[in-house]
């Protein structure tokens, strides 16, 4: 037997456990030892077997860092048809997170049941893959093409009551002890002479399932796809499975899960997996660094963005208290979580119950003495870094030693921040993103005198409310919002060389992106942009330099707003519009500014658009301001919508070729000028050696 795979019988039931830390994944020492065990129980006196997992989880699925690499025998099929064909009942018990190849696994035993804070899920296509271990086909098979069409397609984890309640589990066994109660209801199997049920046995009748329903759910998958081949292979699979023998489905299903997990959207959302994972690590600090206790909280600012911030805690269950200058202005932002609730309770996302104990974790003050006992406050009023500097003071004079004071800030300097305190060591930033209590990411500025727990503190929050953690050093806008300002930069000089606003959005949105840039920035209001500039001293002196933006806002036409932007919105459904006055003005404005207008290519809209965000990645890396190329790409996909299945910037950057990328921004400075297109010194670097970002990353490790 393999040591992470280990057998004994309890009253006459084989239990067979897989001890394979932390989540059990299915290496190939996994699978062999599972193979070896059943065949070998096979001749023992036992009347049944129960698989069981060690530690923290059942299988959470197939080992992802073996995927790309040489198979090695046994395959994940080889060790299900064991199960499948074993001549006495295979038992799953499950605890944890039954996922993927492990979720697989249970469907080849005879019966599944679970400890009832157990979830069963399928989340192969967060990864750009589709489960390749037959749970395509058993899936329609127990639960219906309909559940195994959501299930598969979206990747969530159900429960266990669910779980048994669209009969993918056949029991929820009581209590926390799995093993105890796996046994207990195998032996009640055993008793009643329960038949080897297989589920490879049942047939699904093609009259069962409406007409059309595959081609409409290939078209509502495809207007959500960004970028994704993963769901429309689902859809075949699943197809395949209908009238067919189980076999002929299972070789469809191989021959897409092939596909996929050869594919670059794959690859791309596989980095990211394991980018997400990475970047919560501090790579100068100890995974064992002491944390510091977080109980309560304060949020400055009852704003949009202080209410989101504080609904974040209260979600789980973290005590938090608003803080804003008069009853008025408290009243109101109170108000505000209040009516957020209420829609997330509407969209069926939260019970009435849940949403009165979060709103019972939250109260306001207007008094600063209220805050003596907190343990973590968090600014969140207006970008002005002299009133920043003013609450920090205060903060600093009213809050217990030892508590963190964090700045929601998205431009301002930490520094400055912590210098208007006398406990420098425990200020950092902690920028989230709007909508904060919906957006995943959560920027962590490490200020020169943050302290190590205060700042392992704030990466471990972070994380318990839900949150993907990225480290950044203190520079203007961090790592994501410095590097914008190209992207930005460029949607807009472009529509002077002669695109029209949907062109360049379309490109981009084509790309993957959720919203192009013209459209995000008329989301986002153009005046805010506009207002950032007016304070800055260090841009070009350049009049085609945000030239569409500026006449906009000059004509009162802010975006969405204002109902008009660089389009026209519709005022009852907001759909956006193009504006043929705004085409006509763009075209005068390029010829004021003596622009000689020109078709545009997409491949050039792309990459004028998107190489600003490499090049300035390979400055933050330089300067120290990332840890890490995957910690850019993780701050992009989780806070900006990058496409996943491009993985990121610096992914995508290794993906087409650093030299490519090299060659094409210099072509640009050759056009454009030195102030926009400087290629980075490592970019070239890198480019000249013929390496990648990752390649680089890895040896800085
Ligand atoms: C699949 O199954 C394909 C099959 O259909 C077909 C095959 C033929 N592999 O997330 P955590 C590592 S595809 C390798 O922080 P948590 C992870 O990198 C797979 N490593 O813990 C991390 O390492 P480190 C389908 C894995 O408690 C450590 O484990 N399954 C895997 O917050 C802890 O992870 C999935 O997609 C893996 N499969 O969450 C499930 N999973 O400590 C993916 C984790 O060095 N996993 N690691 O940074 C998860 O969703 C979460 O890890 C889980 C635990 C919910 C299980």
């Amino acid at each position: 037997m393999s040591n992470v795979v280990s057998y004994q019988v309890v009253d006459n039931i084989g239990v067979i456990s897989v001890n394979n830390p932390p989540v059990n994944a299915l290496a190939q020492v996994v699978r062999a030892g599972i193979l070896e065990a059943v065949t070998a129980a096979q001749n023992d006196a036992t009347d049944a077997l129960v698989l069981r997992c060690e530690g923290r989880t059942f299988i959470a699925g197939a080992d992802i860092t073996e995927f790309g690499k040489p198979p090695q025998g046994p395959g994940l099929p080889e060790v299900l048809g064991a199960i499948e064909n074993s001549t006495k009942p295979v038992i799953a018990a499950i605890h944890g997170t039954a996922l993927g190849g492990g979720f697989e696994v249970s469907l080849a035993c005879h019966y599944r049941c679970a400890i009832a804070s157990a979830k069963v899920g399928l989340p192969e296509v967060k990864l750009g893959l589709l489960p390749g271990a037959g749970g395509t086909q058993r899936v329609p098979r127990i639960a219906g093409v309909k559940v195994a069409l959501d299930m598969i397609t979206s990747g969530n984890p159900i429960g266990a009551e669910k779980a048994k309640a669209l009969n993918l589990i056949d029991e929820v066994v009581g209590g926390d002890d799995v093993q105890a109660g796996a046994i207990a209801y195998a032996k009640e199997l055993v008793a009643s002479g329960a038949p080897l049920k297989r589920i490879r046995d049942i047939t699904i009748d093609p009259a069962t399932v409406e007409p059309g329903f595959f081609d409409a759910a290939r078209k509502q998958l495809a207007a959500r796809a960004r970028g994704q081949i993963a769901p429309d292979r689902i859809v075949s699979c699943i197809e395949a499975a209908v009238g067919q023998p189980m076999d002929a489905g299972l070789d469809r299903e191989r021959e897409l899960f092939m596909e996929l997990v050869s594919s670059p959207e794959s690859a791309a959302m596989r980095h990211i997996f394991f980018a997400e994972r990475q970047a919560a690590k501090i790579k100068d600090l100890p995974r064992d660094t002491p944390l510091r206790e977080v109980k309560k909280v304060a949020v400055i600012g009852g704003g949009t963005m202080g209410g989101g911030i504080a609904m974040c805690f209260a979600n789980v269950g973290i005590k938090v208290v608003m803080v804003e200058i008069n009853d008025e202005a408290l009243a109101r932002g109170l108000g505000i979580i209040e009516k957020n609730y209420a829609i997330t309770m509407k969209k069926g996302k939260l019970t009435e119950a849940q949403v009165a104990q979060c709103m019972g974790a939250i109260s306001g003050t207007t008094d600063y003495g209220d805050l003596a006992d907190v343990d973590l406050v968090i600014e969140a009023v207006f970008e002005n870094l002299e009133l920043k500097k003013e609450i920090f003071a205060k903060l600093d004079a009213v809050c217990k030693p030892g508590a963190i004071l964090a700045s929601n800030t998205s431009y301002q300097d930490i520094d400055a921040i912590a210098a208007a305190t006398k406990r420098p060591q425990d200020v950092l930033g902690m920028h989230f993103f709007s909508p904060a209590n919906v957006m995943k990411l959560l920027e962590v500025v490490r200020g020169e005198k943050t302290a190590d727990d205060a700042l392992a503190t704030a990466m471990a929050i972070g994380k318990k409310i839900g949150k993907v953690c990225a480290l950044s050093r203190v520079c203007y806008g961090f790592i994501g919002n410095r590097m914008l300002g190209g992207y930005g930069r460029e949607s807009q000089m472009l529509l002077l060389d002669g695109c029209t606003p949907a062109q360049v959005d379309s490109a981009l949105e084509g790309f993957g992106m959720a919203m192009g840039p013209l459209a995000m920035g008329d989301l986002a209001g153009l005046d805010v942009g506009y207002k950032a500039r007016e304070g800055r001293t260090d841009l070009p002196n350049d009049p085609k330099l945000y030239r569409m933006g500026t006449v906009l806002v000059e004509m009162d036409r802010f975006g969405q707003k204002t109902g008009a932007g660089f389009y026209k919105y519709d005022p009852a459904t907001r759909a956006r519009m193009n504006d043929p006055e705004i085409e006509a003005l763009i075209k005068s404005e390029a010829a004021a500014l003596g622009v000689e207008q020109r078709e545009v290519s997409e491949q050039e809209i792309l990459e004028r658009c998107l190489y600003p965000l490499i090049n300035e990645g390979a400055l933050i890396l330089e300067e120290g301001i990332a840890q890490r190329p995957s910690d850019i790409d993780v701050v992009y996909v989780f806070g900006y919508a990058f496409p996943a299945p491009k993985g990121g910037p610096m992914h995508y950057a290794d993906h087409v070729g650093l030299k490519n990328v090299y060659d094409k921004i210099c072509e640009f400075r050759d056009r454009y000028g030195e102030d926009y297109w400087k290629p980075a010194p490592l970019l070239e670097k890198l480019a000249k050696e013929g390496k990648t970002f990752a390649q680089w990353g890895a040896e800085q490790e």
